[in-house]
């Protein structure tokens, strides 16, 4: 395929491969009611290693979105026979942001109004069949260098950079959504504060490299110790914060004193051999008012925790 190209052609094809060698997953749904249409833009994804996904109506791209998360790009043309590209592109926005899940739009209809009609309704990009296969390569990888750029940035900003936990910004956004939705439907939400105990004398024997790498150690301890859809946030210095939704509270304290075992019982490897640290955890298990008033309960117990001789949960 590649000898039948030209130089440059085969220079966007070899950025592309090694592209998505990197980032293998990558999955492509392809909606267009025209078989040949379709043939000829899968036959491409595939020689580009894609996941490639097709179907050619409206109904069906919704449910192939939903059940398949690696699809990040859809290539969607304008009529078809349930509905039209624009309108898709239109509601599937109100699920998946611009910056998620990539939409490319295409049609061979030449008044040139679907362009703008995509690209309204929050389309990424724009095609107009027929097109080359060398633009088409070229669209594909500036959307995909684009999306990968914002992830990246959305990344950076939600992270912590030490201990590549979630950061206090990212905390206080996505456990604001989760407080309204368990206020609503009278889920329990459960917030823990952990600070490490006399961390200030890890520092001052061991050296800020190892605090540090303490720091990462016991990252690591929380990630392995709760599930997945627990969040997980360094709140700053060596304050950790935690938020589960659907813990019943009788058994917070059992969860959170587990924990406070492991830490004490887990050796941190760092720079100046096994170091070990113990933490004082504050928790509060009831809905209050708002989120900043649950934080200031967990805080307080914390306050608590550590007055009675630290290493230890309050709730
Ligand atoms: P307590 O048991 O009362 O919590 O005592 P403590 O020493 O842990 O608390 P204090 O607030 O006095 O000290 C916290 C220390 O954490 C001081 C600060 O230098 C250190 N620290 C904060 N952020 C970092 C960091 O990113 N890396 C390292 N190595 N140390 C940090
Ligand atoms: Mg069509
Ligand atoms: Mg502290
Ligand atoms: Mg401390």
């Amino acid at each position: 395929y590649l000898l039948k190209k030209n130089l440059h052609e085969v220079d966007y094809l070899v950025r592309l491969l090694i592209r998505l060698k990197r980032n293998p997953a990558i999955g492509v749904l392809v909606i267009d009611d025209s078989a040949a249409a379709r043939r000829i833009i899968c036959d491409h994804l595939n020689i580009l290693q894609f996941q490639v996904f097709e179907c050619d109506n409206a109904g069906a791209a919704t449910g192939i979105l939903s059940k398949n998360r690696q699809i990040r790009l859809v290539i969607v043309d304008y009529i078809l026979p349930d509905g039209n590209g624009g309108d898709l592109c239109a509601q599937l926005r109100k699920t998946y942001a611009r910056q998620d899940l990539v939409i490319i739009g295409i049609s061979g209809q030449s008044e040139g109004k679907n362009s703008a009609r995509f690209l309204k309704s929050g389309a990424n990009d724009f095609l107009q069949k027929p097109f080359t296969s060398e633009e088409f390569q070229c669209r594909l990888i500036q959307n995909i260098e684009m999306w990968e750029t914002t992830q990246e940035i959305q990344e950076n900003a939600n992270r912590d950079y030490l201990t590549s936990l979630y950061n206090r910004r990212f905390f206080y956004r996505s456990v604001q959504k989760w407080y309204a939705n368990c206020a609503r439907r009278h889920f329990s939400l459960t917030l823990a504060m952990i600070d490490v105990d006399f961390f200030k004398k890890v520092n001052d024997r061991y050296g800020h490299e190892a605090g540090d790498q303490v720091l990462r150690g016991i990252a690591q301890i929380l990630e392995a110790f709760f599930r997945e859809s627990d969040i997980i946030a360094r709140f700053g210095g060596e304050e950790f914060c935690i938020a589960c939704v659907n813990l019943a509270p009788n058994q917070a304290f059992t969860l959170f004193d587990k924990l406070r075992k492991k830490v004490q019982d887990t050796p941190i490897p760092s720079e100046q051999g096994n170091l070990h640290v113990s933490v004082s955890i504050g928790v509060c298990t009831f809905l209050g008012p708002d989120l900043t008033s649950m934080i200031q309960e967990a805080d307080q117990q914390l306050y608590q925790a550590k007055g009675n001789g630290r290493n230890r949960v309050c709730m």
